[in-house]
């Protein structure tokens, strides 16, 4: 096998060039071919001086992720990192595109560090739950000093060159071609007799790294990443570089690094990683398939989802047509969405140039027939059937042969509404959740007769507009996959808890701390009351399920407590805030629903307000897989972290399962099943898996 790692010397230099596409991860042949090179460069007479460079888009982005399920096979990271930094030759590595995590700390073994000015440079480990196991604990801070080296870890996104130039991470940015330019430099530094100058050897500047420092970064991370271990780790390795010498500093890392790497939090953000990746590969389509080109968008209706669309198409370069026949909606849609480039603006997230050029490709009409030049048109109107039924007939006389026609219904039949028009194959559903031009979560609903050119058309505009997009099918299945195991779990458990005796903060409270972005009460308020009332009456749940059945939502949609936007819902809203407040009204109506019901309320500990969230939506989530909804458990997992704020470390529902055990999961059901009923019927896929000892992660579609 061909070593990924080459080495060629010209006129004294000995270049060393990493090359494994697509992105030079760092595994077992990268650091056998790093230690190759170098030994034979050390040990030939005719080289003075040794450069480092990767070819391809980027320079080393990391350790290769997969190698820390497998083991890291010899040689191992310190065994190359000592033998460049051992080097009696200066070794100079010129960096482009992302050096990150290993590949960074690939560069700081080395003597002199250049890049070209658009590289970054970055440890991302915390955003893996692990933290920068090859030297770069204690190595970054000996080279731009214990404050700068925390922030720059806890910052997690890559920093630009020009501020790795000005934090001293690397010694000059290289305009020209970087390697001539790199040579030049290692000629130059042995003209000049400048031998090795090694990172491992320097003095931590510990100047600011004191309490009120590690008080603000304790805080950040509580913030972003809330729940999580790795940052309090990388806290106590970093610490060991100012009072340790490197060796016993490096070993000291290598035990708190593994303990990270076996942790699950770890796991379920390696697992998060590739699933988010994975979610684009769809069976039966890839480069070959056929396209439809796509450069302009009508969208229908100016509501808050019309508007949030428009703003995610317009910031990634397409045309945009708004149509709405009520002036006075389609005016204040203009100039919400003038505002939202307004405040990029002054959050400095945008300049005006690019703002006011971004807004000029939207354009407003009253007219539906300004749709029949466009490429694809999203409706976003309310959820009505009917409607939804007159609208997709009209698009099909009015937009061009081969448009795409998409909705963004979140539970309606997508087969039903592709019928009323005689072009079934263009039809497709795109769920956005709402801000749309926030939140990464798409569904694309693949209805029974949706082709393949048009999914692979939505998956590459997903990609486009930077959103997660899970492709679900088929388009019949009620709520496709979030809303429906958010309806049959997760808040289905969380209503009848309260009849039962928890309180509404209580649920709450139990659910942020298990780490969601809010808990289901909170969330229900903000997205509003009525929304989900709607949907329960509208598709009939709400009359084809026994009491109790979301009795408490109803009656406070009844009572007009719709959420924030009322400043009444499960809370009570102050005037201008969002802050929740408890509302005995709400104890009241609770109280005399239990007693209507003869639910006789009792206490309810955290743990079972957890598990029965939770566990609800696993159960609906093993049925969802064995249907063949989604391609693999992964894609509901990205689901849930991207649209539904569940927690990014716990990997998603069903990697969550797969941590806690299927067998134990399983039990748990089982035993809800006896206590509640039919509810909790144990899905035959959860049972089956259970039984055999597998994974949610073993299943395979089809
Ligand atoms: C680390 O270094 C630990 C050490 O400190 C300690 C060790 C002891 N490994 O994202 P893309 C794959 S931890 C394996 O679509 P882009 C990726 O799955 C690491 N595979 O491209 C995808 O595969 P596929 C710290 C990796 O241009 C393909 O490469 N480093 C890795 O949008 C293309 O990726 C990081 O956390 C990897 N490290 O973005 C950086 N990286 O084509 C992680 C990528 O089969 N990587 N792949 O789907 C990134 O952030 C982005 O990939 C990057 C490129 C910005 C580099």
């Amino acid at each position: 096998m061909t070593s990924p790692v080459s080495l060629s010397v010209e006129d004294g230099i000995a270049v060393v060039t990493i090359d494994q596409p697509p992105v030079n991860a760092i595994n077992q042949a990268i650091r056998a071919g790093l230690k190759d090179s170098f030994e034979k460069a050390i040990a030939d007479p005719a080289v003075a001086a040794i450069v480092v460079l990767a070819a391809g888009r980027t320079y080393m982005a990391g350790a290769d992720i997969t190698e820390f399920d497998t083991g890291v096979g010899a040689p191992g990271y310190h065994d190359v990192f000592r033998l460049i930094e051992g080097s009696d030759k200066p070794v100079v590595t010129a960096m482009h595109g992302t050096a990150l995590g290993g590949g960074l700390e690939t560069a700081l073994s080395c003597h002199y560090r250049c890049a070209d000015a658009k590289a970054r440079m970055g440890l991302p480990e915390l955003s893996l739950g692990i933290i920068p196991g090859a030297g770069g604990t204690q190595r970054l801070p000996r080279l731009i000093g214990a404050k700068a080296a925390v922030e720059m870890i806890f910052g997690i996104a890559p920093i630009k060159a020009d501020k790795a130039h000005e934090l001293g991470l690397i010694d000059r940015i290289v305009e020209g071609d970087l390697k001539e330019a790199a040579i030049a430099w290692a000629k130059q530094l042995v003209a000049e007799g400048k031998g090795p100058r090694r990172t491992g050897e320097m003095k931590v500047d510990t100047t600011g790294y004191d309490d009120a420092f590690l008080a603000e970064m304790r805080k950040l991370a509580g913030k972003r990443m809330r729940g999580q271990e790795a940052p309090e780790r990388l806290l106590e390795a970093v610490g060991n570089s100012m009072t340790m010498s490197l060796e016993d500093g490096l070993a000291e890392e290598g035990r708190i690094g593994d303990e990270a790497i076996a942790s699950d939090e770890s796991a379920a953000l390696r697992h998060i990683f590739f699933a988010e990746r994975e979610v684009a590969r769809i069976p039966g389509i890839d480069k070959s398939t056929p396209r439809v080109e796509v450069s302009t968008v009508g969208i229908l209706g100016s509501g808050t989802m019309g508007n949030g669309i428009a703003i995610a198409f317009a910031n990634a370069g397409y045309s945009v047509k708004i149509v709405d026949t009520a002036e006075a909606a389609l005016q204040a849609c203009e100039k919400r969405i003038a505002d939202n480039y307004a405040s990029q603006v002054a959050r400095g997230r945008m300049n005006e140039e690019k703002a006011a050029e971004t807004a000029a490709l939207i354009s407003y009409e009253t007219d539906d027939n300004a749709f029949a030049d466009v490429d694809m048109v999203i409706e976003a109107v309310f959820e009505n059937f009917d409607l939804k039924k007159q609208i997709f007939a009209r698009l099909d006389e009015v937009c061009k042969p081969g448009a795409i026609l998409a909705t963004n219904t979140s539970t309606l039949n997508i087969d039903d509404i592709a019928a009323v028009t005689k072009r079934p194959e263009s039809v497709i559903g795109l769920h956005f959740f709402s801000p749309a031009h926030i939140m990464k979560l798409l569904e694309i609903v693949r209805a029974e007769k949706t082709s393949k050119e048009v999914l692979a058309t939505a998956v590459d505009i997903a990609r486009r507009i930077r959103k997660v997009a899970v492709v679900v099918g088929i388009g019949s299945t009620f709520g496709f996959v979030g809303n429906r195991m958010m309806i049959h779990g997760y808040i289905r458990e969380a209503d009848q808890m309260l009849l039962e005796g928890a309180s509404v903060a209580q649920i709450d409270k139990a659910i942020y701390d298990f780490g969601f972005a809010m808990g289901p009460w909170t969330m229900n308020d903000t997205a509003g009351v009525d929304v989900m009332c709607k949907v329960l009456d509208t598709t009939g749940l709400a009359a084809a399920n026994p009491e109790p059945f979301y009795n408490v939502t109803r009656k406070l949609g009844e009572a007009g407590r719709v959420g924030q936007k009322a400043g009444l819902g499960f809370y009570r809203y102050e005037e201008g805030n969002r802050a929740p407040i408890h509302d005995p009204a709400v104890d009241e109506i609770i109280a005399s629903e239990a007693a209507r019901l003869g639910i006789e309320p009792g206490p309810i500990s955290d743990e079972e307000i957890r598990k029965r969230c939770v566990y609800g939506l696993i159960n609906e989530g093993a049925r969802i897989l064995e249907e063949g909804t989604v391609y693999r458990s992964g894609d509901i997992d990205a689901i849930w972290i991207f649209g539904y704020g569940f927690p990014r470390f716990r990997g998603g529902p069903m990697f969550y399962a797969d941590l806690v055990g299927l067998d134990n999961v399983y039990n748990t059901v089982a035993a809800y099943h006896q206590r509640f009923g039919d509810t909790w019927k144990p899905a035959p896929l959860l049972e089956k898996f259970a039984r055999e000892g597998k994974r949610f992660s073993d299943w395979k579609a089809g």
